[in-house]
């Protein structure tokens, strides 16, 4: 008797222990790893407990592993597959090709002069084979290209596009296929409920699978805040996107609690009062009980239109694992201190993670 009350009391606890089990029906639950953070034990528990697929939050980007022509350092992205492999956590590669994060030699000869679209053809094949080849078969899926698109719909400006041209994605897809056959492959990018952002992703898609390039995901980057976006429109985003065949993943989740400044107010030269910074960083000792609150809603919310769909939603992965360490704190204004992650500065759990775990045996 005495035993049967301690197991009801104890349940919701015991049933609702770690969030990647929470939604072990639906799909993977995954997380960001910064540099740091891959040795810090405090913070890895955390990882180990709740989520099962881990994304390097920067240390696998071009300038990181290969940051002088043919000098590779492997050391950190050796020990997080090793850290993954031994703790059941699929690895996420991100990411290939991108605007940023590229070291200086990539797009110029050794004279310094533009590299000619052939010669970074091939920089950029060595690269692949090189990289996704040593990790063949222990990197599940690789965010081959990231963020090629502006809001309405054309090409963004990048070396990549000025030298090589639009093929530049397919040759990025096909020489990541070439490098590891057995790889998910990935295109990844923010704001894709716009709606001209997205009929660009989805032809880019269609064209793709036309050729016979094998592109398995798109990959939903979920930099929201408490009213972006409109629910219906990320209802109806993922809804299309699971039309194409091919699986929908959010990636980069954080929330932003706090008010986005004008374009006016986000230059390097833009001159802010104190007064109006006040009301732009408005929660620099805490954050209030009703806006923490809010937050556990929009995550609830958030997360329902994901449930919904999640025989096409693979998989769901937070930009970082404690407030402490996520870029919004310095975007879009340098400085700020945001809350837009589950775990608080000190690690603790927020209402928002409860909430999440809860969820969805409660629907
Ligand atoms: O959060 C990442 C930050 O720590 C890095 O300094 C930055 C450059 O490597 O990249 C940030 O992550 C970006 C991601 O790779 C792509 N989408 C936008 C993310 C936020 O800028």
């Amino acid at each position: 008797m005495k035993f049967m009350l301690v197991v009801v009391l104890l349940w919701p606890f015991l049933a609702f222990a770690d969030l990647y089990k929470a939604y072990k029906n639906h799909f993977d639950i995954g997380v960001s790893v910064s540099g740091k953070q891959l040795f810090r034990d405090d913070k890895i528990k955390v990882v180990n407990k709740n989520f099962n697929s881990v994304t390097a939050e920067y240390s696998m980007k071009w300038n990181f592993v290969e940051l002088e022509q043919g000098v590779y350092n492997f050391n950190w992205t050796d020990s997080f597959i090793d850290y993954a492999e031994n703790n059941n956590k699929n690895v996420i590669g991100h990411t290939l090709v991108w605007h940023k994060s590229n070291p200086e030699w990539l797009f110029v000869d050794a004279d310094g002069k533009p590299e000619t679209k052939e010669k970074l053809l091939r920089k950029l094949e060595y690269h692949i084979n090189t990289y996704v080849g040593r990790y063949r078969g222990k990197v599940k899926g690789w965010d081959v290209v990231n963020e090629a698109f502006n809001f309405d719909g054309s090409y963004r400006s990048s070396r990549w596009l000025d030298i090589i041209g639009e093929d530049y994605i397919e040759k990025a897809f096909k020489f990541a296929h070439q490098a590891d056959p057995d790889a998910e492959l990935y295109y990844n990018d923010y704001g894709l409920v716009n709606p001209k952002k997205q009929d660009a992703v989805v032809a880019l898609i269609k064209r793709l699978k036309k050729k016979g390039i094998p592109i398995h995901a798109v990959g939903i980057q979920g930099h929201y805040s408490l009213t972006y976006p409109d629910l219906k429109a990320l209802d109806k985003t993922i809804a299309r996107f699971a039309t194409l065949g091919i699986k929908v993943m959010i990636t980069e989740l954080d929330v932003s609690v706090l008010p986005f400044p004008g374009q006016e107010e986000r230059g390097e030269d833009a001159v802010i009062s104190t007064e109006r910074m006040t009301a732009l960083n408005p929660f620099v000792e805490q954050l209030p009980d009703d806006v923490e609150q809010q937050l556990a809603d929009r995550y609830v919310s958030l997360f329902k239109v994901f449930l919904k769909h999640h025989k096409s939603v693979s998989r769901v992965t937070f930009w970082g694992i404690t407030d402490a360490h996520n870029w919004r704190n310095n975007w879009p204004l340098q400085g700020r201190t945001d809350y837009p992650l589950i775990f608080d500065r000190s690690l603790k759990a927020k209402p928002a993670y409860e909430a999440l775990v809860k969820l969805p045996q409660a629907l």
